[in-house]
């Protein structure tokens, strides 16, 4: 890990306000674009990401066409860099008849491989008259999809399964919006259809903190040894407009609701121009992420001002050490809430 500012002091010493950079751009970045795509379309961002048995890298992007409707389209790479075999046509479109509640397009898709049912699950977003709503749809082969249909009814969004029960139980992290704000959730099931024993599981800051009113889940978490880490974005509204940020937080394994310690500040933001420029300006936006064969090398696949796919890749052992040094167990954040 590099500290910008110690790698341009010139005796390399340790300057007050340096940062770490725990998630470093590929110089290939954007590595998707509109620009590669075999069909007619607006823009391509937001993807899910896993790795194939074979190694292969698949993306499910969130493509928008040129109504401003969302379906989804896979894209697969050898090196999950470049080479991008895409679908000729869209993978996943949405599909009113049968699913009325996919009628403004399904977005933003988080896939979990589920050892037990030896498939992958996808959580995304439909987006119904209500506002959007959290769908769920199973396959084993991302060219045939078993649909679920809404498991969390308007407003709710940001979803990710989490690959393994919880005391019996399947578990469902989510955002839906309440009268309170926008918060992370996590509920369970015992079929994946019936959902309740909803929880709190991390609340979005108040005042001036970059992760202040509303926050999400971004990729499902990452499990370690020391508890589910979560990358989660934070939306600063600003007089003229939004930043999302990334921030990190680490809960326990067997009770997910439980959070063992949360970053203070953020650990990734937009900087690049094409994070900063876009259909909409200043998104840093990760579904999905692949680990590399070392076990700790983590590859973030990012939609980048909705517009584009980047990717930047970090290390696991590097951000639970970040949040060792940077972040507080809940309790002291709630009493300095209080207090503060
Ligand atoms: C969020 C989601 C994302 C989008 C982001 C910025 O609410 O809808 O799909 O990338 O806004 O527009």
């Amino acid at each position: 890990m590099t500290s910008i500012l110690a790698e341009k002091s010139t005796d390399n010493k340790k300057v007050l306000n340096q940062h770490e950079t725990l998630f470093h751009r590929h110089p290939a970045n954007p590595i998707l674009t509109g620009k590669d795509w075999p069909y007619s379309m607006n823009s391509v961002f937001n993807a899910g990401a896993t790795l194939l048995p074979d190694g292969t890298t698949l993306l499910l992007c969130r493509v928008e066409d040129r109504r401003g409707l969302s379906h989804l389209c896979v894209a697969r790479s050898v090196n999950g860099v470049d080479g991008w075999q895409i679908d000729r046509e869209p993978t996943l479109l949405p599909d009113v008849e049968r699913y009325p509640e996919e009628l403004w397009g399904i977005e933003d898709p988080r896939i979990t491989y589920v050892p037990e049912l030896k498939q992958y699950a996808i959580a995304y977003t439909s987006y119904s008259r209500g506002g959007p709503g959290v769908s769920l749809a199973l396959t084993k082969d991302f060219r045939d999809f078993e649909r679920l249909g809404v498991i969390m009814s308007p407003d709710d969004k940001d979803a990710a399964l989490l690959p393994r029960r919880i005391n019996g139980l399947w578990a469902l992290i989510h955002r839906p919006m309440t009268p309170l704000g926008a918060h992370i959730w996590i509920s369970y099931s015992p079929d994946l259809r019936h959902w309740g024993n909803h929880k709190l599981m991390l609340e979005a800051r108040r005042g001036a903190w970059w992760d202040a009113n509303k926050i999400g889940m971004s990729p499902p978490p990452i499990e370690t040894p020391r508890g589910w880490l979560m990358i989660y974005h934070g939306v600063r509204r600003t007089p003229s407009s939004s930043i999302y940020r990334l921030g990190l937080a680490l809960f326990d394994l067997e009770q997910p609701d439980k959070c063992l310690i949360r970053g203070d500040s953020w650990m990734f933001a937009p900087e690049a121009e094409y994070e900063r420029h876009g259909d909409v300006q200043d998104v840093v936006f990760p579904c999905g992420y692949t680990v590399a064969s070392d076990g700790d090398t983590i590859n973030l696949y990012y939609g980048a001002a909705d517009s584009s796919i980047a990717l930047a890749h970090g290390s696991i052992r590097g951000l639970l050490t970040w949040l060792d040094a940077n972040g507080h167990s809940e309790h002291a954040h709630d009493r300095r809430q209080r207090h503060g």
